[in-house]
């Protein structure tokens, strides 16, 4: 929750601090979990597929957006900063976790779901540290945001 900061210009009010994609699968790679192929119906993602994360509950400030498993936010800056989360994907659910490494206290996310972390309900605004990509859509397993 960023509103303290003085005379943020336009263009660079959203900066976006990752980018998990084909031009960095090499730093991307080192971060992510092997996800193999599952054997299920043909799933088209939207374009771009990704996890947005935002810094503030209303979009604005910082976003991260990641399309493989992040083990450590604090490599990136963008350690305990996620408010809002988007999972812009059809195909895949994501983990979120409050450490890194996955570890400790966590949340499944839909495709398809947007979650206002800082919502009583789960006390999870400004914890996130690391995320990770499930092989399929469901988050059978793992709590949910509802
Ligand atoms: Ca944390």
């Amino acid at each position: 929750m960023n509103s303290t900061k003085k005379h943020r210009p336009a263009l660079t009010s959203r900066r976006l601090l990752g980018i998990l994609s084909a031009a960095t699968m090499t730093t991307a790679s080192l971060f992510a979990l092997s996800t193999p192929a599952q054997a299920q119906a043909v799933c088209i993602e939207p374009e771009p597929a990704a996890l947005y994360l935002y810094e503030n509950r209303n979009g604005s400030g910082d976003v991260f957006q990641a399309t493989a498993s992040v083990i450590d936010f604090r490599v990136f800056g963008f350690n305990d900063k996620a408010s809002r989360v988007w999972n812009k994907y059809d195909c895949r659910a994501w983990v979120l976790y409050d450490d890194n490494q996955f570890e400790d206290r966590h949340y499944c996310i839909r495709p398809n779901q947007t979650v206002d972390l800082h919502r009583e309900a789960w006390n999870f605004g400004d914890k996130i540290s690391s995320v990770k990509k499930l092989t399929g859509k469901s988050c059978s397993g793992y709590p949910t945001f509802g």
